[in-house]
């Protein structure tokens, strides 16, 4: 059986979680704090949740990850077969990733742990995100799922990029990034009322309010 190790608090491991559920497999969630030291490495070489253990060993990486299990279970498929559409929706991942996760990570420690702002990299850090929104306005159908009719794994990434980077652009500079993109607010309202993720978001939400208590 699939071992998912990693933390409820993690977003990344959430969109991991989702998709385990949505495809329909059994699973065992381990739980392990990310540290950069052995021998959590061999798990996960850069010490980061999630990462899982199947019987040719372990993963990490989200998107990695999200692509060995899609390639598990066509038959629920989170992919298109066509190889263009599937590119363009790498294409999207690797623009949220980048530009919207990553760079708002790089001041979650501001937003979250109330470290020190570093205003030269805050502001490097939202003109990089202000592209990347612009980017997933012109990629984004939202019509209704972020590839258009059929729900992929790019709704399942982005919805918990989102998740994170939303509140950290509303504490930095209080900037609603939701708006930015035409029919984002209603997508996440409807990715929101997903059972799947509806779940998932009472373990994160009761594991981060532990966390604050
Ligand atoms: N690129 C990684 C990012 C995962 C990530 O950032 N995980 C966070 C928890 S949400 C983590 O492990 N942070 C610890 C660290 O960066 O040292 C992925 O796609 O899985």
């Amino acid at each position: 059986m699939i071992k998912l190790y990693g933390t409820a608090v993690s977003n990344y491991y959430a969109m991991v979680k989702v998709f385990l559920l949505e495809k329909g497999f059994e699973f065992e969630e381990v739980y392990i704090a990310p540290t950069y030291s052995e021998p959590f490495l061999e798990l996960s070489p850069m010490g980061k949740v999630p990462c899982i253990e199947v019987d040719e060993g372990y993963l990490s990486e989200t998107t990695a990850i999200l692509g060995f299990l899609e390639g598990c279970v066509p038959e629920v498929p989170m992919v298109s077969r066509d190889p263009f559409k599937s590119a363009q929706m790498a294409q999207l991942i690797k623009v949220v990733e980048l530009y919207i996760a990553n760079e708002s990570g790089r001041v979650a420690g501001y937003a979250f742990f109330g470290q020190d702002l570093n205003e030269q990299v805050a502001a490097d850090s939202r003109s990089k995100m202000e592209r990347g929104l612009a980017a997933l306005d012109r990629l984004g159908s939202f019509s209704p799922y972020i590839m258009g009719e059929e729900i992929s794994m790019a709704d399942f990434f982005a919805y918990y990029i989102f998740a994170s980077a939303k509140p950290i652009a509303k504490r930095v500079w209080d900037w609603d990034i939701v708006a930015e993109v035409d029919g984002l607010a209603d997508w996440l309202r409807l990715m929101s009322g997903r059972p799947m993720i509806q779940q998932v978001n009472a373990e994160l939400n009761d594991a981060v309010a532990k966390i604050m208590a």
